[in-house]
């Protein structure tokens, strides 16, 4: 009997034969070793045909001897923090279980947590004088989180909004968003990296500033002239505080941004250029052989901005100083470099030994290796093109993308097209490049599937590159998953890069889509259960407690403790501005209460300790039933209170 056509019990059977199995294979391959799972993939590779290679790919993913298995109760080794593309939120996922542990909402509105509906929230996000929201869409790609000596300091992460250029902090103790800025004069805001260090006083070897590439050219303001003359439009590099978050200085460039990357020792951050033509349609964004890889001298930028030589552009008073070639041409002054690498690349990463950045080439095969000390070098003088910063431009294979490393010296690059990771040795490919014909730079390639965006590796993004895992992220999943209608899910695919071979160990599921993401060693975060009643200054307290009127602007302060609030009975009158504050003062973790308001469209949750508000005008009258939405206790469903609205 064909065992596709099997149904019911007898298929249930199979499953889980083949799950016993499963399981039974992982334990005996953690003691046999890797042998079995590299022998399926080099299998799948002489194959060559995606089909074969699919079958292959889930052999290799039973046989994933190095794969730790997260079991019930067990904790995951790492957190991964990724983007939600234009979900516009961020999530948090347990690796290696691919567990989903959180999503914070950030550009979003999300009503369960409440985000963009209560008034703490609404001023984060930023409103409209009418008190609505500004925007209430996004576009996340990039998470990044700040780092301290070159590795993570589990302070805080950021994330972009391409939609409405703006960029989001994000505290890693709670998971939450807590602040937002909004660049001005930018469009298409993609990369974003922290820097890793002061570039001039280096006992501040922590992150102090963030950097923005922008890939749009737009008019400089942006308030309706040249609308006819793209030729004059332009694009910014913005450096944004990482305490206040404050927008402390631009710089316009020739050619438009993608990617962000900074060096270690703060000295320079970099982006990949995918559109050096400043062309405003497709055919003349690829008329160049080569783009370029802009890199910026931090320390020059700032001297300048200090000195006072810079512009402002339009009602923004950030500082912006000129990073256009034509004003750049002595290397000895010069804010900017601009390093010619393969066609319309895309992507720019920083290795974990400090020396290079890898910029890929997208409709180039190549992958294109810079070193950090020859870019100093061409800043003093001392080379003749920023071409010769160049030390390795290996052919990898099609359509790559994005590099993630293993601190062991190899790199892997996703190609876009090949639907492959490509696992290659950066010091094989310095040497290729000098000549010596027996370097072997390719180390591996493994199908992914499919199309693959982002890979990212643990800790790979910081000196503490601990080689384990690397996820890559799949733009296309097709015939992965069961089917859910026209929508698929994206596939984020795990490959333990641990031993000599990379072995598909994991196919997890995400919501469209996610574009990058961080692998974070459980350690490095520290989070807060509970917070501290004092750190919300309106937080409702017993001997404040009940209602206040002023005119017609009442404000109901209210508390909970599971299973009831303070006031069984609310009464307020049509026509009412309503100010409704909250605070959770259960100290239990876990505890947290919702407070839903029917027909007026409250939702939001309140965690132990925790204070928030809403402000609603009530403009009907009735009897409504302010509820727990959050199940708290036995008796969730009796904590309620009437809320009155007299006619
Ligand atoms: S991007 S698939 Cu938005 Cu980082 Cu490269
Ligand atoms: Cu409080 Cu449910
Ligand atoms: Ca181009």
């Amino acid at each position: 009997m064909d065992s596709s056509k099997k149904a019911g019990p007898e298929q249930e059977q199979d499953n889980v034969a083949s799950v016993a199995s499963r399981r039974g294979f992982l334990s005996k391959s953690a003691v046999l070793g890797l042998a079995g799972a590299t022998l399926g993939l080099a299998g799948c590779k002489e194959e060559g045909g995606k089909g074969g290679a699919s079958a292959s790919a889930s052999a290799a993913a039973k046989e994933a001897g190095g794969a730790k298995e997260i079991a019930p109760g067990q904790l995951d080794d790492y957190y991964a923090f990724t983007s939600a593309g234009h979900g516009g939120e961020a999530r948090v996922i347990g690796l290696p279980s691919g567990r989903t542990l959180k999503r914070i909402p950030v550009f979003n509105m999300d009503c369960m947590v409440g985000w963009g509906i209560t008034n703490e929230s609404k001023k984060i996000m930023g409103t409209k004088a009418d008190g609505s929201l500004k925007y209430t869409t996004g576009d996340t790609h990039h998470v990044h989180a700040s780092y301290k000596n070159g590795t993570y300091d589990g302070r805080f992460m950021w994330v972009n909004d391409k939609i409405h250029s703006r960029l989001a902090r994000i505290r890693m103790d709670t998971m939450e968003c807590d602040k937002i800025t909004e660049l001005p004069n930018v469009m298409g805001f993609h990369g974003m990296f922290p820097d890793k260090c002061d570039p001039v006083d280096s006992k501040i070897n922590y992150t102090t500033r963030v950097f923005c590439g922008a890939e749009f050219h737009i008019p400089l303001p942006n308030d309706g002239h040249d609308l006819n003359d793209p030729s004059k439009w332009g694009a910014l590099f913005s450096c944004v505080s990482a305490e206040t978050m404050e927008v402390l200085w631009q710089v316009r460039v020739d050619g438009n941004m993608d990617l962000v990357a900074t060096s270690y020792d703060g000295k320079f951050a970099a982006s990949n250029q995918y559109n050096t033509e400043n062309g405003a349609d497709l055919p003349s964004m690829m008329e160049s052989e080569r783009d370029a890889c802009v890199f910026f001298h931090i320390e020059r930028i700032e001297a300048m901005v200090k000195a006072g030589k810079f512009t402002t552009i339009g009602s923004s008073k950030v500082p912006v100083v000129d990073g256009r070639k034509a004003a750049n041409a002595d290397p000895k002054t010069a804010l900017t470099c601009y390093v010619p690498v393969g066609k319309n690349p895309h992507g720019v990463n920083a290795s974990p030994d400090a020396k290079y950045f890898v910029c890929s080439g997208k409709l180039s095969p190549t992958a294109t290796v810079i070193d950090l000390g020859l870019i100093a070098k061409w800043f003093e003088g001392g080379l003749k093109e920023p071409r010769d910063t160049v030390v390795a431009e290996p052919e990898i294979g099609l359509g790559p993308l994005h590099t993630a490393f293993d601190g062991k010296g190899n790199a892997y690059t996703s190609l876009f097209l090949d639907s492959q990771c490509v696992k290659w040795n950066v010091d094989a490919a310095i040497a290729q490049f000098k000549g010596d014909k027996k370097a072997k730079v390719i180390i591996e390639k493994i199908d992914v599937h499919y199309q693959p965006g982002h890979n990212y590796s643990s800790m790979g993004e910081t000196k503490e590159a601990d080689g384990k895992y690397l996820n890559s992220g799949n733009k296309f999943s097709k015939d992965r998953f069961l089917p859910v209608g026209p929508l698929h899910p994206e596939t984020e695919q795990l490959i333990d890069i641990s031993g000599a071979n990379m072995k598909l160990v994991a196919d997890h599921t995400a919501y469209s889509e996610p574009h990058d993401g961080i692998i974070v060693r459980r350690d490095v975060v520290k989070t807060r259960q509970i917070y501290n009643m004092d750190d919300f200054p309106n937080a409702v307290k017993p001997e404040t407690a009940g209602i206040t009127r002023e005119g017609n602007k009442v404000h109901v302060r209210l508390m909970s403790i599971a299973p009831a609030y303070s006031m069984p009975i609310i009464k307020v009158k049509k026509g009412d501005e309503v100010t409704i504050t909250l605070t959770n003062h259960d100290k239990v973790e876990d505890l947290t209460h919702g407070c839903a308001l029917p027909t007026y469209n409250i939702n939001f949750i309140v965690n132990p300790q925790e204070t928030k508000s809403v402000t609603f005008k009530a403009d009907h009258a009735g009897a409504f039933w302010l509820y727990c939405t959050h199940f708290c206790h036995a008796l969730h469903l009796e904590m309620r209170s009437r809320f009155l609205v007299e006619a």
